[in-house]
């Protein structure tokens, strides 16, 4: 439904009359009159709407359709070459007091932060369409869910949000009694009388992600992309939901939801978390490899889970998104076949590179490239070019939107409004060195302590000092809508709520030799980890005590398929004292960051670490242990 011209004036009848909310009626009217757009759209989420969209985009030359053929119902979108990733710098928690924002978020007073965005917004729908997008995040009507309604001048966002989340004229039956999150977003690009549109309108100048938690607001500006403008996933599902989360008593988590099924049909569900470039996509869709013939890993998500305790106090996790929003380079047959399988359809591509026959290309797809393309910046690629100037045929960030159901592997439960029960949790890093395959956090708190100290070392330059750990805390360093501090806090308290809390592991796939080799295969493999753990929380699978906590032996994972000798596995299982004891001592960086509000258990948990490691072997090597 769309309305134009006079009808935008702000008397009551602009609004449908399935529209009764009367906060949202009330921001709509001191939006549109700051925003001033041609004409208003309310979005009901069908297919035809979507088709006509993404045809609307095709004749502006935003979307270039791709061959029918190889890719039915997909598009290709290629953005402004400055707007192509989150923009930390410009991301805001505003919260009325800045202790509450903590030391690891951006922050501006409110009420300054209003009067200053305002400038911007007035006027910035000048010339272009309003779409108002109401979705919510989890299945409607689940306990677990919460609604959002996005207004934006973006046509490319109403066809991502459609695929991302549940949105559509029906999300407003389910509003009444509720506090919808507020979104608002422009690409900052108002356009004149007759002015020409360009293909990718933002604001190359001026950004701005805002947050106020306490409104339960956020209002966007200036930029198309991703996560700075599809409002559901990191704005809401995380930096809003998390302080939602922290005063209700749930958790609002950076972590895919997995289902792993034993041939004789036991199933269990985990969450894990892992920093960015750790391939948490692959390991949600995992295939398991030779030897676990019955074997089903299913997925629930990839990215985010709300995770809530019910009655019983058991944790039930949903995932609030409807779709993936996944980096395209580095996924292949090799490395992910399901996400492979499911983006054949249906799909929008952005900042990837175009084949001659109409299909997509990145680097990574497959062992070589193809012998000519268009690079996501419309310029013609080929290997020969690539390997001379070092260009990338897709942007190193470049995503492909594609709805979860068309996932081969997707859970049974995926969409139970119910959620699924977590008995355990998966933390990982990215570490060439130190730190072990996997372990096994002694209980809760420890977890909690092992989760909040998670890291990655450095693999590109742009990220400083080569080698040098950058620690994430529970992967949600950028995703936190308050102070970390507070947020660990939150998570040991709900350890004390539950009569069973799920058990915590910690992994890292990425453990090299002195040459430089990856140590362990990593992959369809990790199933092998990944049976451990779940026979572990079953109370099945055997472990020792270890200075980090519980370690398997050799003989405690199934190798079957595998060639994998003791020494190997002792290798890549070896704890050092010295560098494990530099480790922790490291961990002060961290914890004089946050350190009023550091959980006082932290600093007890930091001592007992330190002074087990006194009392074991230099080098701590599971083999030696069995004698
Ligand atoms: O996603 C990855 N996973 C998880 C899979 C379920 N990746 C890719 C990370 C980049 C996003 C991995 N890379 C994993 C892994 O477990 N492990 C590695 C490291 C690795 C890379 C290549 C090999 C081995 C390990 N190749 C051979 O051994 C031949
Ligand atoms: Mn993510």
């Amino acid at each position: 439904m769309t309305t134009t011209g006079a009808n935008t004036a702000f008397s009551d009848d602009i609004f449908p009359s399935y529209v009764r909310n009367e906060r949202f009626k009330s921001w709509f009217k001191d939006i549109i009159a700051l925003c001033k757009p041609e004409r208003v759209h309310w979005c009901d989420g069908s297919q035809e709407e979507y088709d006509q969209l993404c045809e609307q985009m095709v004749e502006a030359g935003t979307f270039k359709r791709l061959n029918p053929e190889l890719r039915p119902n997909s598009f290709l979108a290629v953005s402004d070459p400055s707007d192509v990733a989150r923009t930390e710098e410009r991301t805001f928690v505003c919260s009325r007091r800045k202790q509450d924002a903590g030391p690891t978020n951006n922050w501006m007073d409110p009420a300054k932060m209003d009067a200053n965005l305002r400038g911007f917004y007035d006027g910035t729908m000048r010339g272009r369409t309003m779409y108002v997008v109401p979705f919510s995040m989890g299945p409607l009507g689940s306990e677990i869910s919460h609604i959002g309604i996005e207004i934006s001048d973006s046509p490319y966002v109403v066809v991502n949000m459609r695929t991302m989340t549940r949105m559509g004229r029906k999300v407003w039956d389910f509003l009444d009694g509720k506090e919808p999150v507020l979104c608002l977003h422009s690409v900052g690009a108002p356009l004149a009388p007759g002015q020409a549109d360009s293909s990718w309108p933002c604001n190359p100048v001026e950004k701005y992600i805002v947050h106020y938690p306490e409104n339960r607001e956020i209002w966007s500006y200036g930029s198309g992309y991703g996560g700075n403008a599809l409002l559901g996933k990191k704005c809401f599902a995380l930096r809003i939901a998390s302080t939602m989360a922290r005063d209700e008593g749930w958790l609002a988590e950076h972590m895919l939801i997995l289902g792993v099924e034993s041939p004789k049909g036991e199933k269990s569900y985990i969450g894990a978390a892992f920093p960015s470039a750790c391939g948490k996509t692959n390991f949600a869709m995992l295939i398991p490899p030779k030897g676990f013939d019955g074997w089903k890993v299913t997925t629930v998500g990839d990215d985010i889970a709300w995770i809530k305790p019910d009655a019983e106090g058991t944790l039930r996790a949903i995932n609030p998104e409807a779709g993936f929003f996944g980096v395209a380079p580095g996924t292949s047959y090799d490395t992910n076949p399901n996400m492979m399988d499911a983006i054949r359809s249906n799909t929008i591509f952005t900042n990837v590179a175009l084949t001659p026959e109409g299909d997509v290309w990145w680097e990574g797809m497959t062992p070589e490239p193809p012998p000519s393309l268009i690079d996501w910046q419309g310029q013609e690629w080929t290997p020969a070019i690539g390997k001379e100037t070092g260009r990338k045929a897709a942007h190193p960030n470049a995503r492909f939107t594609v709805p979860a159901t068309q996932c081969p592997v997707a859970d049974e439960n995926w969409e139970n409004p119910a959620g699924v029960p977590i008995t355990a949790f998966i933390f990982g890093g990215r570490r060439a060195t130190v730190v072990p395959l996997v372990y096994q956090a002694v209980n809760w708190n420890f977890g909690v302590y092992l989760a909040a100290t998670i890291g990655s070392e450095m693999t590109a330059a742009a990220f400083g000092a080569l080698g040098q750990v950058r620690r994430d805390p529970f992967a949600m360093l950028p995703f936190c809508g308050y102070h970390m501090g507070d947020y660990f806090n939150h998570w040991l308290q709900i350890g004390r709520s539950l009569p069973n809390p799920p058990r915590v592991f910690c992994v890292n796939w990425f453990r090299k030799d002195a040459e430089g080799k990856f140590l362990w295969p990593g992959f369809g493999e990790n199933m092998r980890v990944l049976k451990w753990i779940t026979e572990r929380v079953q109370g099945k699978a055997s472990a020792i005590e270890s200075p980090l906590g519980w370690m398997p032996r050799y003989e405690d994972i199934q190798w079957d398929g595998m060639d994998f000798s003791s020494e190997q596995f002792n290798q890549l299982m070896s704890v050092e004292r010295e560098a494990w004891k530099q480790e922790i001592l490291s961990h002060e960086e961290l914890f004089e960051r946050l350190y009023d509000r550091l959980p006082k258990e932290f600093i007890l948990m930091r001592e007992l670490i330190l002074s087990s490691l006194w009392r074991s072997p230099e080098k701590w090597e599971l083999a030696s242990e069995r004698a």
